[in-house]
């Protein structure tokens, strides 16, 4: 397929910057320096409005799961638009995308997470979250429970009670966040804040926070705790192994509910259809988004329990958005959802290409520059310190050395993302083992020029 009558480039990055806002960008530094646009893609490839082709170490955002291009998907789109391009499931009508698609999930989901409240997305699941674990602990006589523990460096949305959810200090800082009744704990981010502690007993101590905050709030106030099993958008933190079996434990002994956020986890990232099967994780809801639809479509939702989704049947649930559940994103799921099942795309993750990234990523460790090279499935960062020995920080502000080294990463080709000092990959789940090579060459040869550039600029100096 060639692309007819695009514009020359920087006609359209005139445009993008006179009249589109860009989320979480400094629209005024972005205008002078012009979005690269991308206008096609395939497979685990971008290609950009002046013909280079990228690899797509973020899977778009995170949710490109079964990579670009599938015209079954397309296909299954214009044949629901056909049939039905829209109807709602408030006033006591269904319809067969939303039916079949909530039936496969809860035959998806582990346990007895069997029934589906629909959203356009993973924020407004996560709002939809907020609401449902109120409204089941006053339907159980308990409506003082409404404290919501979250995480600090989580990410859970952009709405309202998303970013209150997460713990994103710079969202916070914007808008009045967060609203009332959630508070945060630290992450197990052993790397970063570990200290002398062994990972192990890092992660014990972070999990114990848990318990700390639930005993100062008291556990009759407490409604639920919610995080992501890898924290995603934080910078790809990988939780030692002792870390969720203690949450597990602290939530089943103050009985609150465990709310697992698998926007990003989910369908397939960690090797498993659901990161919780990938920890031994047993949530009473889990917030899907993302991989969902592979990003085809916008859809998201929450998976429910048993008992909490009877409990919350005995009333009305005085919420819903005009689009849950929408025909034309579920029968783009539902497609999406057999041809990861059918083409065995998860399996191979786990048997093979995420054993083949944490082998040519982790080499990457011996970087002067890396800190740590970790991956869970096909989610990996590096940690960029300037003494490895010490785990140190760099004097510069956060994110500036990361910022550089993404920098060289889109010069060559590969999207890497930073978040602070860490660089963070999740590629398509269809990314093979030699492009995974491709990948890490050029993530190489980043690091290369990035330590080049902080040697000639002076910049690979600590923090005091
Ligand atoms: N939960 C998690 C774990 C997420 O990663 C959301 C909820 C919200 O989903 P929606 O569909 O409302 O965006 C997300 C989204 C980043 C970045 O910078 C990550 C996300 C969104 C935007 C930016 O990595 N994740």
């Amino acid at each position: 397929m060639t692309l007819t009558n695009l514009p020359p480039t920087a006609e359209l990055q005139a445009l993008d910057a006179a009249h589109h806002m860009h989320p979480f960008t400094a629209n005024g530094a972005l205008a002078t320096k012009g979005a690269r646009i991308i206008t096609r893609a395939e497979g685990v490839r971008l290609t950009d409005s002046e013909g280079a082709e990228l690899i797509d170490g973020m899977a778009g955002l995170w949710c490109v799961n079964i990579g670009y291009g599938r015209r079954e998907l397309a296909e299954a789109a214009a044949r629901q638009m056909q049939e039905l391009p829209y109807y709602n499931t408030f006033f006591q009508t269904s319809h067969v995308p939303a039916i079949k698609l909530a039936a496969k999930l809860a035959d998806l989901a582990p346990g007895d997470l069997n029934h589906v409240f629909f959203a356009g997305s993973g924020s407004e699941a996560n709002d939809t979250n907020i609401r449902l674990v109120r409204q089941y602990w006053a339907l159980k006589g308990a409506p003082e429970r409404r404290v919501i523990i979250a995480r600090r460096n989580g990410y859970h949305g952009s709405t309202m009670g998303g970013a209150s959810l997460g713990g994103m200090a710079a969202m916070h800082a914007q808008g009045g966040l967060p609203i009332a009744d959630i508070v945060h704990i630290d992450q197990p981010y052993w790397w970063g804040e570990g200290g002398e502690m062994s990972p192990e007993e890092f992660g014990l101590a972070r999990a114990r926070l848990l318990e700390e905050q639930i005993l100062a709030i008291g556990p009759e106030r407490v409604a639920a705790f919610i995080a992501e099993p890898v924290q995603g958008a934080g910078g790809v933190i990988i939780p030692p192994e002792s870390y969720w079996p203690e949450i597990q434990r602290i939530v089943a002994k103050y009985g609150i509910l465990l709310i697992a956020d698998e926007v990003i986890t989910g369908f397939g990232r960690l090797g498993h259809w659901f990161g919780c099967q990938s920890y031994g994780i047993r949530p009473h809801i889990m917030t899907i988004a993302k991989g969902l639809s592979s990003g085809y479509q916008p859809i998201g939702g929450s998976i429910v329990c048993d008992e909490v989704a009877n409990t919350i049947a005995q009333d009305e649930f005085n919420h819903g958005y005009t689009y849950s559940g929408h025909p034309v994103a579920a029968a783009v799921a539902l497609e999406n959802l057999r041809i990861l099942e059918e083409e065995g795309i998860i399996d191979r993750v786990h048997a093979e290409t995420a054993p083949h990234l944490a082998q040519a990523w982790g080499r990457l460790a011996d970087h002067p520059l890396v800190g740590e090279a970790v991956s869970r499935g096909l989610m990996a960062s590096l940690a960029l310190t300037p003494d490895k020995a010490t785990r140190a920080k760099f004097q510069s502000e956060p994110g500036t050395v990361g910022f550089i080294c993404r920098e060289y990463s889109f010069g060559n080709n590969l999207v890497m993302r930073h978040v602070g000092d860490r660089m963070i990959i999740a590629p398509p789940l269809v990314i093979t083992p030699a492009d995974i090579d491709e990948l890490v060459a050029r993530a190489r040869k980043t690091l290369d020029q990035t330590l080049a550039h902080l040697q000639a600029e002076g910049m690979l100096k600590a923090a005091a």
